[in-house]
Formats: C-alpha cells, structure tokens, sequence
C-alpha cells in the first residue's frame, strides 16, 4: 500500500506539472483526490490493515493528500500568472508608433480666389456686404435702370417665381448696391460677392448659377481716374506688381460712361498665345461711372455724389488663376479635382 500511494504521488506530481490550463488542473484534482479519485481508492482499503500498518499508512495518505492539494495551488497560480502574462503581452499598447492622420479639407479654389480679391478691397476700405438671392425685379433691374423691355429682363434669360415677373433669382449682385445707398451713410465703398442666376445650358463656359464679386464707391468728387486707378491698384496686387492693363468703351444700362478692362496676358506678355487666344490681353470685369438716374433713384444727389462701380466673374477669374478649361469642374465638387489646390 505504501508502494501504491508512492505510485499515486509520483504519477499525480507529474500529470500536475505537465498541466496546460486550470481546467486540466480541476480535472486531475478529481481524478487523485476526489470521492471516487485513485488516493481516496486506497484510503477505503485501511480497513483491511493492521493495527500498526494503520496510523502508518494513515500519515502517509495525509502527506501526499496535502502534497498534491499543495501542488494544485501553486500550479493553478503559475498558470493564472502565465496567462496575464500572455494577454499583457498581446495587448500591448506602442505608444510611440506615429497617430494616423485626418485628412483636413481646404478652401475650393473658387473661394481661394475669392479670398484673395475680398483682402485685397478690405486693405482698401472696403466693407463686404452679403445679401438675398432671391430679389424683387424692381431691385434687379429698375433701379439700376434697366426698364421694362430691357433684353435681360426677358423670361427666357431670367428665373421668374410670379407670372407678374416681380420676384426673381437675381441675375447680377448689384441689387446689393441698391440696398446699400438705401440704407448706408455716405461715402459708401462695398464689395458684394454672391451666387447669381441666369437661364444658360451648362457647358465648358457656361452655367445657369454662377458667381459675381461686383463692388461700388459714392462720395463727393469720385471720377473716372479713381475707377481706374482702384481697379489698377487691385491688378497689381492680383497679378503682380507693373501688370498692364487697358479700358475699352462698352455699354451697360447702369453705367455712363461704361468700360471694359483688360489686363495683359501674363503668359505671353501681350504678344500672343493660347492663354490669351492670340489677343495679348485678357477680358478681367466690366465697370463704369454710376448713371446719375441710378443714384437719383436712391435719394442720392448726382449733383453733389458721384461714384463708380464694378463688376467680375468669379469662376472666370478662378479658371485663369488656376489655369483650369473647363467651368463645370468648378461645380462637380471631384475629389481628385478639389485636391490639387
Ligand atoms: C458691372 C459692370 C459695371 C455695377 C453698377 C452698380 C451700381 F449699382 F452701382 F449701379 N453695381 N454694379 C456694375 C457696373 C456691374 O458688372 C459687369
């Protein structure tokens, strides 16, 4: 019987030691110690010892019960440590592995461009109005005096809401100047960009919504010669200091006189290429001295006020300054456009 419980500790002490998990653990534990276990086996046998064997034999089978109870818990510790070890170890945190970046978006190139020239009129002055696109006719077009009949005003060039044509999607910003002399103290020097509308198909150069940056300045003695030199002080800080430009006469029912202005092709330097269509120069916006009926019809004196205004094609002026061919790139919102600016 001593021989077999030697047996049962030593085999017992082997299994434990070759134990992988705790379950493994509580399964040998069953297996020697438990009510139908192998050690609990022999102990039933006791009875069939002598007197002297017994207590003997008795000591022996406590041993090895506390030996292997021992055995079991230091076991199931060394595991239990095993395994936070491992899960520590593959749960592990690189802090100094480098953070992944969020892509941040940035301006469309239009409100690049849009920025640029707003700066530039702030650095002036300038105060920027932002105002309805959708208007009375009567803001429009009569007040800046273009009457009923004026081409513009016709139902296949103009979005109208009303059968009566009384409201409407503005066709140009420069209602804005009109509720600007009607609300602002004199001298008056605005900028007023904005989307406007007009019933065009879209193609490369076309586009039923567009944009407008147009701007204007009333005060006591303001002529021609400040026209120009604002708008030439604007060039050169858009394109680059000694930028040449010109005016040529042209119409506009606003207006009187109404201008035109170019400036010289930076590409070829006005001799002649496909930036510039082989012209030297390059159309940049209209302008014009402020029709005295305009500023009459706004309670202004023409008599004492004079002023001049302007007006540009945004989408235009980005197209040029990105070297971007086609307008409708500017409204597709194309990632793979958007991100080469
Ligand atoms: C242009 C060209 C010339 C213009 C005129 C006015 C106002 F209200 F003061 F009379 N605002 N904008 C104007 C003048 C606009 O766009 C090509």
């Amino acid at each position: 019987m001593k021989e077999q419980l030697e047996k049962i500790k030593q085999e017992a002490l082997a299994a434990l030691g070759a134990a992988k998990e705790s379950v493994d653990l509580e399964a040998l534990r069953v297996k020697y110690l438990g009510k139908k276990g192998e050690l609990t086996a022999v102990l039933k046998q006791m009875g069939k010892l002598s007197a002297e064997e017994r207590p003997v034999i008795g000591q022996l089978a406590n041993e090895v019960r506390e030996r292997l109870t021992a055995e079991i818990e230091t076991q199931k510790k060394k595991l239990e440590e095993a395994k936070l070890e491992a899960r520590l170890e593959a749960e592990a945190l690189d802090v100094t592995i480098p953070g992944k970046k969020t892509a941040l978006g940035h301006q469309h190139p239009m409100y690049i461009a849009l920025e640029e020239i707003k700066d530039i009129f702030v650095g002036m002055g300038f105060t920027v109005l932002d105002g309805p696109e959708v208007e009375l006719a009567y803001y429009n077009f009569d007040r800046l005096n273009a009457e009923e009949g004026h081409p513009s005003r016709d139902w296949s060039d103009t979005f109208y809401f009303d059968k009566d044509s009384r409201v409407m999607l503005r066709s140009q910003t420069s209602p804005m100047q009109v509720h600007a002399m009607e609300t602002m103290e004199l001298p008056i020097r605005i900028v007023a960009p904005g989307r406007v509308y007009r019933k065009d198909e879209v193609d490369a150069t076309h586009s039923p919504m567009f944009h407008q940056v147009e701007g204007m300045v009333i005060d006591k003695n303001i002529t021609m010669a400040d026209l120009k030199g604002t708008l030439n002080t604007v060039v050169e800080q858009l394109y680059g200091k000694g930028t040449k430009t010109r005016f040529r006469p042209h119409h506009f029912p606003f207006t009187e006189p109404s201008c035109e202005m170019d400036v010289q092709c930076h590409k070829c330097g006005g001799v002649g290429c496909p930036t510039c269509k082989g012209e030297g120069w390059i159309e940049l916006l209209g302008a014009g001295m402020i029709h005295p009926k305009v500023l009459e019809m706004s309670g202004i004196d023409p008599e004492v006020y004079s002023g001049w205004a302007f007006g540009m094609g945004l989408e235009r002026t980005a197209m040029r300054r990105f070297k971007i061919a086609d307008l409708r790139l500017i409204f597709e919102n194309d990632v793979r456009f958007l991100e080469q600016f």
